[in-house]
Order: structure tokens, then C-alpha cells, then sequence
């Protein structure tokens, strides 16, 4: 299979073979001895050591492509988050065991090891995360892809709280190295921005050229992406921008050495950073530099390093499919017309051809804030011969439409890919939409309002390009690594096949039944509470009591997921109980446990996040409570944080507006831990309820239709104030300081917007909500009841495996197959 003579043979897959190899790499690899060893060099050699165990794949994996030269799958990504690379790697190579076992035998710790690890936070949230869950799935399933991203020096922010309040620290995840990375200097590719564009006359043809203004280069950072025990390794290659050389030189030999430096540092802004916006971007210069940076790379590495040197180009449909994720990599379209006509001098209908074929794009979103637009002015200025590319696609597609709508000028406005107003600007959906072979949305629910709002004119004109893929989550490392308990009751009941087909997990539907299993099953909650207490006690000092019910809302701080709703559910239980109006006997304990971050610049959910923590001292500082009733909000979290808590769960909270949250996928982790959804009828939420039937789901909240009709009316939130005792007092005691130290002035902007405009309806779904809760607090008190809902929830949520998801894109949209290692 491998060249022999020349491949280093993977180490012996034995406790002694594990600390031979490991021992080397302490030794050589960190320069040390185990006696001085610190906990870092460690995990830097343990890390290494693993990767060896992976690395024979690795190459076979890419010797193979090579050869075979099947189609592709290029997933391109502004982000990726990973989390925690260890203990996937470990389980891909099925190394845990001797690992542990020769780690102990040192007497290291392998837990200890584990956490020295620091996260890869290359994402902001779910869209990042769902990258990082694709690449999985890609590899364990045998697709020959690539993900290709930014190596961001700095990923999202770390979250501290100072007396409640967001304060961001950066994220230096590279600073006591990265040994999962293989950066290739070598590889370098040029990428040039700014300038002017010439036209002139070749052959009686006018064409043009590009005369950019400065260029960077990007350096190539691969990862490893292992497929779960199959004998595969895809690529992860993610660019990093450096000062091209040329560059330096001119500068210094003007005799400026410190300007040469500052070049440097210019540059290198390109990479240094991830934009911290979740669905709402800034518009600014930098991030459309990081967009074109990578995808610029990208379309580089693969045409001219991937692709055989005398390949031709005509068949590059039948070679690669570029996915889109988001607008992002947009800008990768006229990129690839430029290469196409202006440096292969093709023309221009031939490279239509071809592009149109090469590309399909993934929206997210139906938030139309969220939906990228880049100014012309601002465009021109950095790619002037992409905007030219762009001006000329966009005629072309005006053409078509007059044709088809003669008499409906307006319509060929509407749908235009430039925008006239406020400014003159390039609507990137519309031009992923036109270019791209297909278009999906990730829920059902999502694509049918693409098809019928967001994208309206699109569907009507395009009827063929939308699909739907509703997005999945790896259930290696989601369920397998992340609850190990209930991995292993599974598999003692189903057998381990359901790690790479979840939907075995309907096996277990009769075990719903089963006292045995459901005792069993409880035990496996209960332990994985018991696991999280001790997480947030080490690393918040938070103390959490495991015989409450654990109500978690983790997700990004936005107005449309509606947190202040999850608080205004507190609230008024606190103030039921302050009031005499409930006892505290007869409230149901619970934990509230809240994970977010806020976008720097995002004020409103930057308020809401100190609200939540003000009313988390309030509330679990008053003896009247008993502490029968707890907020837990732990700061920063994160991908590790949330495969503590996922597992722990007893309610997932799902609550944004109906029609706001394209999908989620916390959602879908909740579920297949066994936690019970309470949710609106929202992105994949429909699905999950479907799927684990209507008696394990608490739905509420007005349906999509129905936000949309009392929109049209006009929506007056203090009506529902003014009717509504229990959220008049609950905003009440908000507005009067009781959380603030009697400050009014400190939560005024949240009362007021609430009671002012409520862009999200927060107070129109507030009793819906109250009552829903309800009805979770009496199920809960039946506790057989309660886990046969939570086990139909594990057994009904198989479809929501991120293999589905790329069986759904390989199907409708890739048209690639998968290609098995060689045996
Ligand atoms: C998001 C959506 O908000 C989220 O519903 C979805 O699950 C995710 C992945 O498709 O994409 N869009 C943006 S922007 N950020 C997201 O998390």
C-alpha cells in the first residue's frame, strides 16, 4: 500500500510501543527529560507522538487522491472551530487505552494532559462549529475533500466577567505552541490586492489585466482531519498571511529597515485576528481582505499544487466542487473568472460555463442584517478587476431577466446583484445565488423561507438551484467523546455501529420502556452532572447542586435567540416566591445555567449579559430561595465548556423567534444527549420535534405566520405589558434597581427597548413561554416518565449525524462519491 522503503512505519500500536514513541518525542521533539518535564512539554510530545500514529493514513490518504484524481469537495470556510484536537485523535486511532495506560505507567495523568490543551476558537459559533462537524463526517465517510480556512492567530475572544459585565481578553491560542499544525513556508502563494486595471487589444479582443498595488503571501497550515477508525485522513489546510518578500526588499534598500518591519506587520494584520460578529458584519476593509485572502489561496492551491500540471481546466467541474459556507467566500467566484479569462485567456462565456458549475453556496441566515453586502467603492479600491468581473456577471444576468420579465422593470431591479441604496454596493447572496450551481438553506423550515421571502425573485427566476440540507452534528465527538457514559450504555445495548450510522440509534427505542435501562440511564445523567459540578467548581468557582433539573441556554448573545426571555422566566419565579405568591416547597429546583458570548460592539447583548449575571447574585444570594433556584453562567464559552454541559443536560432551551434561527445545532446536540427541548417552531426544531414525536418536545410560541402577521399589523409590546400581570412585575422589578443595587439607570435600555419595540416579540411569546415551563415542571416530576422521553429523544435523533448532512450534499448537491483507503 505505502512505499516501504521510504515511510517510516507507524509505531507499534502497544503500551510499550506507545512509550518508546513517546519518550522520543520528549526527549528530541521538547529537549527534555520526564524528570523536568513541565506539564506543556508534555502534552506537546504526547500530541506529537499521537500524530504519528496518524500519519501513515495520512499520506496514503493523499497518494491516493493524487492517483485516483476523483472529484472533490473544497469546503470553503472563514471559520473553523475545532475545539480540542487530543482526544479525537486519540479516538480516531483507537489509542486510548494505551495511551492511558502508558502514560500511567510514567506516572502522568492523562486528564491532566487533556487540559493543557487550549482550543482552536477559530469560529464564533454554530456556522464554524458545523465546518468543523462536516470535515469530520467527510473523512469518516471516505470523501475525498479539503477544508480550506484562515489560520487565525487570535480566534474569538476570551470572555472574562468584571462585576457581571463582558470584558474581552484576547486569545492567544498559539502562544505555548501548536503541534497539531504542519505549516509549509515552501508552498507560499501570492495574493495581490489594490491597483487599477488596463484593457487593451490582443488578437482584435479586448482584455484586461489586473496591476495590483500590494500583495501578500499566504503560507499553507495543514491539519490533520482523521476519519473515525477508518483508515483515512483528510486535509485541513488553513492560510496565514506573511509579507511577500519583494515587498520587504524594495523598502529596505530605500533604506528604511524600520518601515521594512512595519510591512511585515501590515501584512501579517491579514490573518491576525477573526472578526468577533456572529450574523452581523461590520463591513470593514480588513474582513474583505481575510475573505479574499483565503480564497485566493485556495483556488491557488487547488488548480496549481492539487490538480496535475497539465490538467485541463475545461473538466474542473468534474474534478472539484466548491462549497460556500455563508457569503464569506463569496468573492472566490470572480476570482476564478479572473484566473480563467484574464490569465488563461479564455473567454468570457466559456469561464461562465465552467465557473457556474464549480460553485454552490450554503446560506445561513434569514436575518437581513446578516446577509453580506460590500461597497463598491470599498470593493474597487481593494480587487478593482473583481468588481469589473462582477459589473460584467451582473449585466450578463440583467440581460436574461429583461428577457424573461419584459414588462416587470421593477423585478430586474429588485434582483439586481448591485444595490443602488443607501450606497452603491455588491449583494453577495445574490451573487453566490446566480453563480452558484445550487443553493441550500440547513432546515427545512429555513430553505422553504428562502424559497419564499429571502430569496424570493431567485427561486421564481432559479427554480431548480434551491435545495434544503438540514445540518448535523458528529456524534464522535458529541456523543462518543463527549459522554463516554452514555456511549458505552448504548453501545452495551445496540452494539458500537451506531458511531458511524446514528440511525441505529432507533434500536433503542423499545429500551424506552425498560425500567432497567432507563435506571441505567439516569445513572448516566446523574454521573455526567456529578462531572460537570466539579468542572465548574475548578473552573468558576461556580457551585452547582446535581439533584436540581439542569435548564441550559448556551449560544451566542443575540436579540432573536431571546435570552431575555429565559430571563424573564426567572425573574418571575423569583418574584413569585418573593411575593408569598408560590412557596418555595413548591417550586421545582433548578439550575439555570447560561453560556454566551456578545459581540464586542453589540450593546444590547452586552446589557443582557450583565443582567443575566445580576440576577444570578440576586437570586443566589437570597436565603428565601433556599438555593432551590440557581443561575450559573459560567464565562467563556466554548466548544470544550459545552461537552461538559451538553452531556449534564436535562432541558435544552431553543427560543428564538419563529422564523429567526435558520437551524441551530446546539439543539441537536441536546437532544442526542438525552436533554428535552423546550422550543419554538424555529429552524431545526421542527425537524427534532417530528422526529421525537410532539410528547417529548414543549413547543410554544406564535408559528412564523403569525410573527409575520402581527409585524404587518403593527406589533405593540406594551399592550401585553399592560394586560399581563406576572411580566408587568417581572419588567417592574427590573426597571426598580432590584438587581442593580436600586440603580434604575442600569437596565433601562433593556426594559425600554422590551417595552418599546421588541423587534423579536419577547413579550408577546412571554405567557406562551411561562405556561410551556409549566408543563416542563410537572413532567419532570415524573421522573420514569420523564427518562422514557429523554431516551425517544436519543433514539429518534440518529437523522441529525452530520454523515446525513454530506449524504444530503453529496446527493443534491456535490454529485462526488466516496473513495475507500485500499486495503
Ligand atoms: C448560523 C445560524 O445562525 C444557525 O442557526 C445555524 O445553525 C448555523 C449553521 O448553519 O449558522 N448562521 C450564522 S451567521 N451563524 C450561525 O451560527
Amino acid at each position: 500500500m505505502t512505499d516501504n522503503k521510504t515511510l517510516i512505519a507507524t509505531p507499534e500500536h502497544t503500551v510499550d510501543g506507545f512509550v518508546r514513541e513517546f519518550l522520543r518525542e520528549l526527549n528530541f521533539g521538547q529537549g527534555t527529560d520526564l524528570a523536568r518535564a513541565s506539564v506543556n512539554d508534555k502534552y506537546l510530545a504526547m500530541a506529537r507522538t499521537v500524530r504519528h500514529y496518524l500519519m501513515v493514513r495520512w499520506l496514503a490518504t493523499l497518494k491516493r487522491q493524487g492517483e485516483l484524481q476523483a472529484k472533490s469537495v473544497a469546503y470553503l470556510s472563514a471559520e473553523f472551530l475545532l475545539g480540542r484536537q487530543l482526544d479525537n485523535a486519540l479516538l480516531a486511532a483507537d489509542l486510548d487505552e494505551v495511551v492511558e495506560e502508558g502514560l500511567a505507567s510514567l506516572g502522568i495523568d492523562l486528564a491532566e494532559l487533556r487540559e493543557a490543551e487550549v482550543e482552536p476558537g477559530l469560529g464564533n459559533g454554530g456556522l464554524g462549529r458545523l465546518a468543523a462537524c462536516f470535515i469530520d463526517s467527510l473523512a469518516t465517510m471516505n470523501v475525498p475533500s479539503i477544508g480550506y480556512g484562515i489560520r487565525y492567530e487570535y480566534g474569538i475572544f476570551r470572555q472574562t466577567f468584571v462585576d457581571g459585565w463582558q470584558v474581552e481578553k484576547p486569545d492567544n491560542w498559539l502562544a505555548l505552541g501548536s503541534p497539531w499544525e504542519f505549516p509549509h513556508p515552501e508552498s507560499a502563494v501570492t495574493v495581490d490586492f489594490g491597483g487599477h486595471t488596463e484593457h487593451y487589444e490582443q488578437d482584435g479582443v479586448t482584455r484586461s489585466r489586473w496591476v495590483p498595488g500590494w500583495s501578500v503571501l499566504g503560507v499553507p497550515y495543514n491539519y490533520m482531519v482523521p476519519g473515525y477508525e477508518n483508515g483515512r485522513v483528510n486535509t485541513l489546510r488553513l492560510w496565514s498571511a506573511r509579507a511577500t518578500r519583494a515587498f520587504d526588499l524594495e523598502i529596505f534598500n530605500a533604506g528604511d529597515y524600520a518601515q521594512a518591519v512595519r510591512a511585515q506587520t501590515f501584512a501579517e494584520n491579514i490573518s491576525k485576528v477573526l472578526y468577533p460578529e456572529d450574523s452581523t458584519p461590520q463591513g470593514k476593509e480588513l474582513r474583505l481582505q481575510q475573505q479574499y485572502f483565503f480564497v485566493a489561496c485556495s483556488l491557488r492551491d487547488f488548480i496549481e499544487q492539487v490538480l496535475p500540471e497539465d490538467f485541463d481546466l475545461h473538466k474542473l467541474p468534474d474534478r472539484i466542487i466548491f462549497q460556500l459556507n455563508d457569503t464569506h467566500p463569496v468573492i472566490a467566484i470572480p476570482e476564478l473568472m479572473r484566473l480563467l479569462v484574464d490569465e488563461r485567456g479564455w473567454d468570457w462565456d466559456e469561464a461562465w460555463a465552467v465557473t457556474q458549475k464549480c460553485f454552490a453556496y450554503t446560506c445561513h441566515t434569514l436575518l437581513p442584517e446578516a446577509l453580506e453586502v460590500w461597497s463598491v467603492e470599498l470593493l474597487g479600491k481593494l480587487l478593482p478587476r473583481h468588481l469589473e468581473i462582477i459589473y460584467r456577471i451582473n449585466e450578463g444576468f440583467m440581460a436574461e431577466l429583461r428577457e424573461a420579465y419584459p414588462d416587470d422593470e421593477l423585478r430586474v431591479r429588485r434582483m439586481s446583484i448591485i444595490a443602488e441604496y443607501p450606497e452603491r454596493a455588491v449583494r453577495m447572496a445574490y451573487l453566490a445565488t446566480v453563480a452558484g450551481s445550487k443553493v441550500n438553506g440547513v432546515a427545512a423550515l429555513h430553505s422553504q423561507l428562502l424559497k419564499d421571502k429571502v430569496l424570493r425573485d431567485f427561486s421564481e427566476f432559479f427554480p431548480d438551484k434551491f435545495t434544503n440540507v438540514t445540518n448535523g452534528i458528529t456524534p464522535r465527538r458529541f456523543v462518543r467523546l463527549a459522554n463516554p457514559g452514555l456511549s458505552e450504555l448504548i453501545t452495551s445495548a445496540i452494539g458500537d455501529g451506531w458511531v458511524t450510522d446514528l440511525d441505529r440509534l432507533k434500536e433503542l427505542e423499545p429500551l424506552a420502556d425498560d425500567a432497567g435501562f432507563r435506571e441505567a440511564f439516569r445513572a448516566v445523567k446523574r454521573a455526567n452532572k456529578l462531572r460537570l459540578v466539579d468542572v465548574l467548581a475548578e473552573r468558576d468557582g461556580i457551585r452547582v447542586d446535581p439533584d436540581t433539573m439542569l435548564d441550559v441556554m448556551v449560544k451566542r448573545l443575540h436579540e432573536y435567540k431571546r435570552q431575555t426571555l429565559k430571563l424573564l422566566h426567572v425573574v418571575t419565579l423569583y418574584d413569585q416566591v418573593k411575593s408569598g405568591a408560590v412557596r418555595i416547597e413548591d417550586i421545582t429546583p433548578r439550575t439555570f445555567a447560561f453560556g454566551a458570548k456578545a459581540a464586542p460592539g453589540y450593546r444590547m447583548a452586552k446589557q443582557t449579559i450583565g443582567l443575566i449575571n445580576a440576577v444570578g447574585r440576586t437570586v443566589n444570594n437570597d436565603p428565601a430561595l433556599q438555593g432551590r433556584l440557581t443561575v450559573a453562567f459560567p464565562a467563556n464559552y466554548n466548544v470544550t465548556l459545552a461537552e461538559k454541559l451538553i452531556p449534564a443536560a436535562d432541558l435544552s432551551e431553543q427560543i428564538s423567534l419563529a422564523g429567526k434561527e435558520a437551524s441551530g445545532t446546539g439543539n441537536m446536540k441536546f437532544a442526542l444527549n438525552g436533554a428535552l427541548t423546550i422550543g419554538t417552531d424555529d429552524g431545526a426544531n421542527v425537524e427534532i420535534r417530528e422526529l421525537v414525536g410532539d410528547d417529548n418536545f414543549f413547543l410554544f410560541g406564535l408559528l412564523e405566520p403569525e410573527v409575520a402577521q402581527i409585524v404587518e399589523a403593527g406589533y405593540r409590546p406594551s399592550a401585553y405589558y399592560e394586560e399581563n400581570r406576572s411580566l408587568r412585575h417581572a419588567l417592574d422589578l427590573i426597571a426598580s434597581g432590584e438587581f442593580s443595587g436600586g440603580d434604575r439607570a442600569t437596565f433601562e435600555p433593556i426594559v425600554s427597548n422590551l417595552l418599546s419595540e421588541d423587534r423579536f416579540l419577547v413579550l408577546a411569546d412571554y405567557q406562551a413561554y411561562i405556561d410551556a415551563q409549566a408543563r416542563v415542571d410537572e413532567a419532570y416530576a415524573d421522573t420514569d416518565a420523564w427518562t422514557r422521553s429523554a431516551v425517544l429523544n436519543v433514539a429518534r435523533s440518529g437523522f441529525f449525524s452530520s454523515d446525513r448532512s454530506m449524504r444530503d450534499y453529496i446527493d443534491r448537491i456535490w454529485h462526488t462519491y466516496p473513495v475507500p483507503p485500499e486495503r
